[in-house]
């Protein structure tokens, strides 16, 4: 039996800090616009705010990459302003969770300072540095930003230090007792100031196998995919444990790891009863159509059979094992309605319908930024417009590869980082009301249609559905069969329906939803007790005369049923 928590009755959401909202007008988000924007969060039917780094950082990988864990960077504010967010959530019965980054610092760190400067001291240690000798490297690990996962250790000209990420970023060698101890001081800290947990950045990543083990080259890089060496590496289970017995555990607080494994036992390990985390994300879908090769190879996963399988595959392995986080999108992906859905449903029908279906999963909601009002990918015209750093090492791979400077935008503008991480789009002001300043990034053209401040009072937006959806999922009738309710897919020969029941012994929801062109009719299996939501006005309150119901395209239906 899965044990109850705190968190399993919520609903999630991420800010990505910097494209959030921006008070001071230099053209970034900052903590003072988190504050200023809870109500319309609370509003939302938010309980958790995932907050993207904001610790001190030279932002490289965007606050990815920490300077210093015990401060807050001055560009998102001050430590006053945390603790002020952090009363100011309290107040209003929500949680704060902060991004937990601890496979890699900053270089700028002054751990990685130190090493620097004597790296057989005691902060050599804390990180993996090997001899550079004959310039051979260690090993042929391509990093996830491109390139070898080793450089030169600034200063020296006979030592390399590893990152799997950018060069920016070293690796922390948790094989080091002493740098466990710094991490776990760390995250009380942090928790003993009144956050409620963390999100787990790239945890997969702290257990190396044997560094000196190279893989069979798979580009003409003659480097071998990182994907090697974390399906090498054994023993996390144990570090992950420590870790959480040291800190989360006697807090009560709430963890979602970013975990990608392909170990089979990945959902009781990390999430059991006894599991390292309290939720980890579900990345089927967006694993669904990747390439080793790059983003260019990547195939795209429109919604229908392929993401069915994805979305679907991972709850019924879940049973009653624990609880996942689900996602549609995040600061790593591009918007979900552009990448997700078929031409004719990127629209705001189609929008609510992903939404759906995505919501009253077994799990817990997590909202990204914007997608509450169906933010888009955004047109990008020229590689310079690109911020992020992973974009444009995916644009180089596929020059690199032979495709034309249109291709290989085509290829980035699917899969582009900064497709999420454009600014929140608020109202029609200037630069969507993000910022009085420039923004960091460009704004989406779109903002004039997609935006707060016009949805908020369109009783039939988006932003408007989210409402009535996370009202639902949370409502005191209904929140037990959303939370433990099972998860049974119904209608799985109709090719272009994907629908679920989640039941308990007393309730019986059906989750329905036509992402085909045409309208689909369906034999409904129990007699309807009511309609719950639809995102077709005039669907809303007919009920079926008989049992058959028939779906529009991109109609989506939740019923209560007979349990009989
Ligand atoms: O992401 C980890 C990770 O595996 C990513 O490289 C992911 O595969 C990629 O972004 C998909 O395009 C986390 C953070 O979410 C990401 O923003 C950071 O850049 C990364 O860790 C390094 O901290
Ligand atoms: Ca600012």
């Amino acid at each position: 039996m899965l044990e109850k928590k705190w968190w399993h009755e919520k609903a999630a959401y991420q800010i990505y800090p910097k494209s959030f909202y921006d008070t001071n007008g230099d053209g970034i988000g900052d903590l003072k616009g988190v504050i200023s924007k809870l109500d319309y969060l609370k509003d939302l039917g938010i309980d958790i705010i995932w907050l993207s780094p904001i610790y001190c950082s030279p932002l490289a990988d965007q606050g990815y990459d920490i300077s210093d864990y015990y401060d807050i960077d001055p560009r998102f504010g001050t430590m006053e302003d945390m603790d002020e967010l952090l009363k100011e959530a309290k107040s209003r019965n929500m949680y704060i969770v902060m991004d937990l980054v601890v496979n890699h610092c900053s270089d700028e760190h002054e751990w990685f300072k130190k090493a620097c400067e004597d790296p057989d001291g005691e902060y050599g240690k804390y990180f993996y540095i090997a001899d550079a000798k004959d310039y051979k490297l260690p090993n042929n690990w391509r990093s996830y930003f491109g390139g070898p996962v080793w450089d030169l250790l600034p200063g020296h000209t006979d030592k390399y230090y590893m990152h799997v990420f950018h060069k920016k970023q070293p690796d922390l060698n948790w094989e080091n007792p002493k740098l466990r101890e710094e991490i776990y001081k760390m995250i009380n800290w942090w928790l003993d100031r009144g956050v409620a947990g963390f999100r787990i950045d790239a945890i997969m990543n702290i257990k190396k196998p044997n560094i000196y083990t190279s893989y069979p080259a798979d580009r003409d890089d003659r480097l071998a995919s990182i994907d090697n060496m974390l399906h090498d590496a054994e023993g996390i289970d144990d570090f992950l444990h420590e870790m959480k017995t040291e800190t989360f555990e006697k807090h009560q607080a709430f963890t979602v790891g970013e975990v990608f494994t392909d170990r089979p036992d990945a959902l009781e390990a990390f999430i059991g009863n006894n599991g390292h985390f309290s939720s980890m994300f579900d990345f089927a879908e967006t694993i669904a159509g990747k390439s080793d090769d790059g983003w260019y190879k990547c195939k795209p996963v429109v919604w229908g059979e392929e993401y069915k399988k994805a979305a679907f595959g991972t709850q019924k392995r879940l049973g009653d094992i624990g609880f996942i986080s689900n996602i549609i999108e995040n600061h790593d992906e591009p918007r979900g309605v552009s990448r997700f859905l078929p031409d004719y449903a990127q629209n705001p029908t189609g929008t609510k319908m992903l939404g759906t279906i995505s919501v009253l999963l077994r799990g817990i909601p997590f909202i990204y930024q914007g997608q509450e009002i169906g933010m888009q990918n955004a047109v990008w015209n020229t590689v310079d417009e690109y911020n992020d750093i992973n974009t444009i090492d995916q644009y180089h791979t596929a020059r690199d590869a032979g495709l034309t400077d249109k291709e290989a935008l085509e290829a980035c503008s699917r899969l582009s980082r900064d497709n999420a991480r454009t600014p929140m789009q608020w109202n029609t002001r200037e630069n969507a009301g993000f910022t009085t300043g420039t923004p960091w990034l460009k704004v989406n053209d779109n903002y004039t249609e997609i935006n707060v401040e016009t949805q908020d009072t369109d009783p039939d937006s988006v932003l408007n559905y989210y409402r009535k959806l996370i009202a639902l999922r949370k409502s005191p009738a209904y929140k037990e069969v959303f939370a433990y309710g099972e998860f049974l897919p119904v209608y799985q020969n109709t090719s272009s329906v994907m629908a679920y029941y989640r039941k308990t012994e007393n309730q019986r929801i059906l989750i329905t939803a036509n992402f085909g062109k045409e309208a689909v009719s369906l034999t409904l299996e129990y007699p309807v007790k009511q309609i719950l939501l639809s995102n077709m006005a005039s669907a809303e309150h007919s009920l079926p005369s008989n049992d058959i119901i028939t779906l529009n395209s991109c109609e989506v239906l939740v019923f209560e049923l007979e349990t009989l």
